[in-house]
């Protein structure tokens, strides 16, 4: 039966070693937490780090370690000190997240810390292909497995693979700054499906793919030359029910089983009734304006003095990273902040801020949810932040006011909180000013909405979202018409190539045997393409013929030595071998002129976009443009030339980058009919990647064998991937 393979950096438990002993507790951290359920209640298996260095386990507890992972339906990877260094600690964590959170200033680029994270990523995709079978499907997780999806992809050419970024994807702008910008972006594209919490991020990542590696992005689709891969927003949920009933059996609870932390905070409560409890919880993290939090507080203390002795800030920091020197540096910082703080405005009896530097047991987190009256989470950058939902998700009797930072994913869902910008010290002491003065009734209103919500959206069902979607990509890649020439398909096209005795082979020129470049006129054929065509041609009864949108100089000149047929600016020109080119469609030019200056005006306000002129065509060529205002332009200039061109008998074709005017009823489609016409054949092949070929692909015979080379919409039989897999078809009719 298939399976899910989750893969994530670490397993959701964490294994110690205590007197000779493994022992296993359950992990803390975003996405343990949320991907619990899951995989507990679904047919998985997790594979991630225990936590443990290779040094660090005994050689007689290795086999206890990893069997105690198996009980929990997990697989655990080992990794070296080293490697936990460098990938870890160095370019997860030193460059990735402090990059994807927009602290350039914090960003390092150590090239041993990229090679290890590249050998730390195979390892984790060598272990996926140990557990894999045909029919799993594979859900790679978060920032530190960034290329684990190709790697995979590479070796499972045909696994559904998906991947989820638990932290923000910056924009371009910042995006570009990392040396190795583009095998980040390639890992990930080994993905059908990559998501991310918020449109924003999606949005970004789009960009990127469509600006740094120039691939077709339409929607939310990227273009592979052999794949699409889909990008969407799924935004985390949590498990609403947990925490539910954790607030319901926490209100039950008897005196004598009530924790520590729950007798202080009603000592607390009964010691000043009106006062308020204000809570914030994260991991000690420069993302989670911690520093931010607490001087905002104090702002709000002399904003407000009738507020002393009548407030209190609950903060829980867990320790998170504490080997990062940033992190050291925070940590001696919070400290500093609230010691100055609590010395500034404390009285006997009072201290305005309770800080923990530690991590507490799940039932604690349920006491501080329930007994605290405002949350104030303010990161200065988050993906999604999980606490704001579970604090709301615990307010059992729906009063509470959930202060927000708007710089973080789950703001975008949370509109009835209040959403507070992280740097504007004003605006967070005037919305605790604003929380604390908040009649009951519409703390009840707004979290009445918001709990309906998060309970709708849970945990299962992102859980589920994801996996549907991953699915479907799978149905549309089997869905897509035409099929992959595999060994037995070319076996059965070579095998009908010999056998017959007139044969012809159509062949597109740019884009399907030779690469796209920036310039047309540096796309010259290159010496093996030139030998295969050459022998092809002489080969006995065939006759090749190029059929291109380019000008029949360039073509003349290019293939002046071998003996093909041409077939020119898209069929207005034909060349029988050696012989005078002739019109072959009664076509005018005199529209030129005319029409020039309009695309001028467009090359004019389109950098990187030029015109090239044919005999009988004007093309606009846009790849070499930032991508998406050559896009604006392509559709802006396309309807121009609509109401310019209607008189003239022209028409537009939309290309591969390029806009081409020229007379209608001029397609590739018509210019091979009237060859076939003067040709006897019982053996046609046609081949060709964008739409000037698909006129081709529809007009040939049925019997034609037509061939698109990538996976785009076609009316071809076949398709094959790439320009290297032509040539390689091709040099199969030459052995035939
Ligand atoms: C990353 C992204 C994104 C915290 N302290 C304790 C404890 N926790 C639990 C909370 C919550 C989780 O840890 C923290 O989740 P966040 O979402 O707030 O933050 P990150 O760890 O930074 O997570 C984040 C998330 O991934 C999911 O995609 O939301 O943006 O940075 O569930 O309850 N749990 C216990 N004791 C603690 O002391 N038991």
């Amino acid at each position: 039966m298939s399976k899910t393979i989750i893969i994530s950096n670490r397993l959701p438990l964490q294994i110690s070693i205590k007197k000779g002993k493994s022992v296993v507790t359950p992990s803390v951290g975003g996405l343990a937490t949320g991907l619990k359920s899951f995989h507990r209640d679904g047919d998985s298996i997790w594979i991630g780090w225990s936590g443990l260095t290779t040094e660090e386990i005994p050689e007689k507890l290795l086999n206890e370690v990893s069997e105690k992972a198996k009980e929990a339906a997990c697989i655990a990877v080992n990794f070296t000190e080293k490697e936990i260094e460098g990938f870890y600690y160095g370019f997860s964590n030193r460059s990735i997240w402090p990059l994807f959170h927009y602290f350039m200033e914090f960003t390092e680029w150590e090239t041993w810390h990229w090679e290890t994270y590249k050998s730390v990523n195979q390892k984790y995709a060598d272990a996926v292909i140990e557990h894999y079978n045909d029919g799993d499907t594979i859900w790679v997780h978060d920032y530190q497995l960034l290329l684990v999806p190709n790697m995979i992809r590479e070796q499972r050419p045909n696994a559904n693979i998906g991947f989820f970024n638990h932290i923000p994807f910056p924009s371009y702008e910042v995006f570009r700054t990392m040396p190795w910008r583009e095998e980040i972006l390639n890992g990930l594209l080994g993905a059908d499906l990559i998501g991310f919490h918020t449109y924003d991020y999606e949005r970004h990542f789009l960009s990127s793919v469509s600006r740094i590696l120039r691939y077709q992005v339409n929607f939310n689709e990227v273009s592979l030359p052999d794949r699409m891969v889909k990008v969407d927003s799924f935004p985390m949920g949590i498990d609403y029910k947990k925490f539910e009933q954790a607030a319901i059996d926490h209100f039950e609870n008897s005196l004598e089983n009530q924790s520590d932390l729950q007798r202080r905070l009603d000592h607390h409560r009964k010691g000043a009734p009106e006062a308020k409890l204000i809570l914030s919880i994260d991991r000690l993290d420069y993302t989670k304006g911690i520093a931010h939090r607490i001087r905002a507080f104090e702002y709000f203390l002399e904003k407000y003095p009738q507020y002393i002795e009548k407030i209190r800030l609950v903060m829980l920091a867990v320790p998170s990273r504490s080997e990062v020197p940033q992190y050291q540096l925070l940590k001696k910082e919070i400290d500093g902040l609230v010691g100055r703080i609590n010395g500034k405005f404390a009285s006997v009896s009072w201290t305005p801020i309770w800080y923990f530097y530690r991590s507490m047991p799940f039932t604690n987190l349920i006491d501080l949810y329930a007994s605290c009256d405002i949350a104030l989470l303010t990161p200065i950058r988050d993906g999604m932040n999980l606490v704001a939902k579970e604090y709301v998700a615990s307010r059992k009797d729906q009063t509470g006011v959930l202060i927000l930072s708007e710089m973080t994913g789950a703001a975008q869902e949370m509109n009835e909180a209040l959403l507070i910008n992280p740097n504007n010290f004003e605006q967070i002491s005037d919305a605790i000013h604003q929380a604390i003065q908040m009649p009951e009734e519409e703390q009840i209103k707004r979290n009445k909405i918001l709990q309906k919500r998060l309970k709708r959206y849970d945990v299962e069902k992102w859980a589920n979202d994801f996996m549907r979607a991953l699915c479907k990509t799978q149905e549309n890649r089997q869905s897509n018409k035409a099929t992959l020439i595999s060994d037995d398909i070319k076996e059965s096209i070579l095998s009908d190539f010999k056998k017959s005795k007139n044969r012809v082979l159509f062949l597109d020129y740019d884009g399907t045997l030779v690469d796209f470049v920036d310039k047309p006129e540096d796309a010259k054929p290159d010496g093996e393409l030139i030998t295969l065509i050459t022998q092809l041609a002489n080969m006995k009864n065939i006759t090749v013929v190029l059929i291109s949108g380019r000008d029949k100089e360039t073509l003349g000149t290019w293939w002046k030595e071998v003996d093909v047929e041409l077939i020119a600016e898209h069929g207005v020109w034909a060349l029988k071998s050696n012989k005078e080119w002739r019109l072959n469609e009664n076509v005018k030019n005199d529209w030129m002129e005319s029409i020039r200056p309009d695309i001028e005006a467009f090359v004019d306000r389109t950098p990187g976009s030029f015109i090239e002129e044919k005999n009988y065509s004007l093309a606009w060529h846009y790849r070499k443009t930032d991508p998406d205002l050559g896009e604006k332009r392509a559709n802006e200039l396309s309807n121009v030339l609509k109401d310019l061109i209607s008189n003239h008998g022209l028409s537009v074709l939309e290309g591969n980058k390029v806009l081409e005017i020229k007379s209608s009823g001029v397609n590739k489609g018509k210019a091979a009919t009237k060859f076939l016409l003067r040709k006897e054949s019982d053996f046609i092949f046609a081949i060709g990647d964008d739409w000037t070929d698909e006129y081709l692909f529809m007009e040939l015979p049925e019997s034609a064998i037509t061939v698109k080379v990538g996976l785009k919409n076609t009316n071809a039989n076949y398709y094959v991937n790439n320009t290297k897999k032509v040539r390689e078809l091709l040099q199969g009719f030459l052995r035939s």
